[in-house]
């Protein structure tokens, strides 16, 4: 008996120190590029001289905030728990605030005229005889942003001794569309459901909306859509205006705004009236009201997002209507409270037999110069639909005297959902430093809509988020870069996608150079090995039906013509490609002159958006000297071989980083492997069935029959609507 309780003492004492061993979590992407681990000894040791104590006020909630994720971050990152004081006592205080908010910023007297309401001022001082760090911002909204980005210098590896940095968003509105429905599914989401839990709301505010909020905040966004484009009246009514009230209680000392998508058509829908017509007194009294209603519950309400007259939604056109007529009736209810209209151009009528590329610009172009202030135009970066690659879309530069704001989608609809590795940094940098040449050279989309170009002081950026209730938030852990991307690059869309890649790979993973080297070229080059395997040389729009899961180019099944992959092939036995020069479509008019020459001209066409501008002969004579079809095998196999080159990197990685995380890279790079695969053999076995050429020699056949790619359904896809 003795012994039976010797042994059995032994076991519980083993199993409790086992249980003690084990880290409370393990590693699971929940902490995002926010994990603040300890950093190794002779970093830390570094810093630790210029971290001593924390010298920050407590009386708003920003300020709060700012003084915990200092005291979180830095207890990670140094091992230690700064004191909170409040006078300089020896040397390496970090002292944060504005110089209303703090006697000891105010002495310092620095100049912060140029850094605007979020900005921040970081520079090394000497107060009292000591030095220290000071952290300054206008607002404490740009003292917080500061002390991530102090966070971030620490995290990173950089050094903190004589610190000189003035930072201030050259972006106003920096926005998360949220594409969540009320019933908890997300359009496009590939990361579980939304995490906002309205049927708890507004009771329950659960902690992952202020981690949420954190993680924003430390890349600069400002603003939430929380609800789809595609928007039922619901959002709108009383008791739902409470549980976003209750979100935006949450989001508030972190500096961001909640938004809504409004559906034009609610007054019908909720409000008893027979017409939804902007022009209608009845209908603009029921928004004034509306707005007036949510303004008492939200005060810093950001305002309304609309999707209008776009495939098949409800907007001003049902009742003979301008687009103008439409945005300007929310404006002039939301101007009074500070609120802005962002009007979405996503508009292409099933009606029209004109090239889908055009439709947008020809609707909105005549308007330039009619919409009120606050109203900005939300245009995806290219004129089709967040394709692997697209040129950039012809309205940015068409419309001086209007704000355009950009939309990225960051949730990966058309480039492998949640398993492919693609950083999509490089696509959206491709596109903000392209010329619109509008106003001569250097006319970039970025300094279209950062405003400089036409000086708008109102400017946005909107990224479709990819955020769900996955416990790593975005499906995969390197989706959670295009996240982080996209909140860099609205601060600052001169930023280059590479140096965001190696900051996010820094925070997210480890600094140790053997690692991060290896992994940001893998980033870099993900984005084309996907062109590569899916939509090489300006091909788009091949995947499958509605889901958009997979290649089917031969598809034709959808009830829109510009719904199906034929239509943008437009492959036959002489060539493929969509004829938009001045004898096609005629849709490179509507850029520039210089640019418009370019890609009027084939030779002149960068080959990367060739069959998106031309219809070319199969044996068409590439740069290479190769014909098109060798090139156009070519690159699908190099899409393939690229993933088995991220592959093999990864292998090599195997014990830089934890285990779980490591293992559901590789289990997804495996994935993506099998897919670019099937993407290469079922385009090349289907393109060869119209071209009727033999492969290029060395080039492996299709593993299947091309029936066989064509039987394949998929009934279950996620983040398609119609299940
Ligand atoms: C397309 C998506 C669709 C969205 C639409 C939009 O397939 O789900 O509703 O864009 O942006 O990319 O309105």
């Amino acid at each position: 008996m003795k012994t039976c309780l010797h042994t059995l003492a032994t076991l519980v004492l083993t199993l409790a120190t086992m249980l003690c061993a084990v880290p409370t979590h393990a590693e699971d992407g929940y902490d995002l590029w926010l994990r603040y681990h300890l950093l190794a000894p002779e970093q830390a040791k570094l810093y630790r001289d210029h971290a001593t104590e924390i010298i920050i006020g407590s009386a708003t909630p920003t300020q709060i905030v700012t003084r915990d994720e200092l005291q979180r971050g830095l207890h990670g990152l140094l091992g230690n728990t700064l004191p909170l004081s409040d006078t300089v006592t020896h040397d390496g205080a970090i002292i944060v605030g504005t110089s209303a908010s703090s006697p000891l910023i105010a002495k310092l007297q620095l100049d912060t005229q140029s850094i605007g309401n979020e900005g921040y001022v970081i520079r090394s001082v000497v107060l009292d005889g000591h030095t220290a760090t000071a952290i300054v911002g206008r607002s404490d909204i740009g003292a917080l942003y500061g002390a991530f980005h102090f966070l971030r210098l620490l995290q990173t590896g950089q050094p903190i001794d004589h610190l000189d940095l003035h930072e201030s968003p050259r972006i106003t509105l920096r926005v998360l569309d949220h594409w969540d429905y009320l019933n908890g599914q997300v359009e496009r989401g590939y990361a579980g459901t939304s995490i906002w839990d309205w049927w708890k709301l507004p009771d329950w505010r659960a902690p992952r909306y202020t981690d949420y909020a954190r993680a924003n905040a430390s890349i600069g966004i400002n603003g939430t859509v929380l609800n789809d484009v595609v928007s039922g009246a619901t959002i709108l009514t009383p008791v739902y205006l409470e549980k976003v009230a209750a979100l935006a209680d949450v989001f508030r000392p972190y500096g961001i705004r909640v938004y809504l998508s409004v559906r034009f058509s609610a007054p019908i829908e909720i409000g008893g009236l027979k017409t939804a017509d902007p022009l209608d007194p009845q209908v603009q009294a029921w928004w004034r009201a509306k707005a007036d209603e949510i303004y008492k519950l939200i005060p810093d309400f950001g305002g309304f997002l609309v999707k209008a007259d776009s495939e098949g939604q409800p907007g001003p056109k049902d009742y003979h209507r301008t687009h103008a007529d439409g945005a300007n009736m929310f404006a002039d209810v939301l101007a009074p409270h500070g609120g802005v209209v962002m009007w979405r151009t996503f508009v292409y009528s099933q009606a029209s037999a004109d090239d889908r590329a055009k439709q947008a610009y020809e609707e909105f172009k005549p308007l330039d110069g009619q919409f009120h202030a606050n109203v900005l135009l939300q245009t995806k970066n290219g004129p089709i639909d967040f394709q692997p690659r697209e040129p950039f879309h012809p309205l940015f530069g068409a419309m001086p005297k209007t704000p355009l704001m950009m939309e990225f989608e960051i949730t990966k609809e058309y480039l492998g959902f949640a398993t492919h590795l693609v950083y999509l940094g490089p696509l959206y940098e491709e596109v903000l430093s392209s010329d619109t040449m509008v106003r001569g050279k250097g006319s970039t989309v970025a300094k279209v809509i950062d405003g400089s170009l036409e000086g708008h002081t109102l400017s946005g950026m909107a990224g479709d988020a990819n955020i769900g209730t996955d416990r790593n938030w975005c499906g995969s852990d390197f989706n959670q870069a295009n996240w982080y991307v996209f909140g860099r690059l609205a601060w600052n869309p001169t930023l280059s996608s590479r140096t965001i890649a190696e900051e996010w790979v820094r925070m997210t993973f480890t600094n140790n150079e053997a690692f991060v080297k290896p992994v940001v070229d893998m980033m870099m080059g993900s984005r084309e090995a996907a062109v590569d395997y899916m939509t090489p040389l300006g091909l788009l729009h091949l995947m499958g039906p509605g889901h958009h899961y997979g290649p089917a180019p031969w598809d034709a099944s959808e009830s829109e013509a510009d719904w199906r992959p034929v239509y943008y092939h437009r492959a036959d036995h002489l060539g493929i490609g969509f004829d938009r020069t001045s004898n096609g479509s005629n849709a490179v008019a509507q850029y520039a002159p210089p640019i418009a020459a370019q890609f009027n001209d084939v030779k002149q066409t960068p080959e990367r958006f060739l069959l998106y501008f031309h219809h070319v002969p199969w044996d068409y004579r590439m740069r290479s000297g190769q014909t098109l079809w060798y090139e156009l095998v070519a690159h699908y196999t190099r899409g393939v071989d690229d993933v088995k080159q991220m592959q093999e990197t990864w292998r090599h990685l195997d014990g830089y980083i934890d285990e779980e995380r490591y293992q559901q890279v590789a289990a997804f790079l495996a994935i993506q492997e099998k897919e670019a695969q099937w993407w290469r053999d079922a385009c090349i076995a289907y393109f060869q069935s119209i071209s009727g050429l033999p492969l290029p020699p060395g080039y492996a056949p299709p593993q299947r029959s091309l029936k066989y790619y064509e039987s394949l359904s998929f009934p279950y896809v996620p983040g398609f609507s119609s299940w």
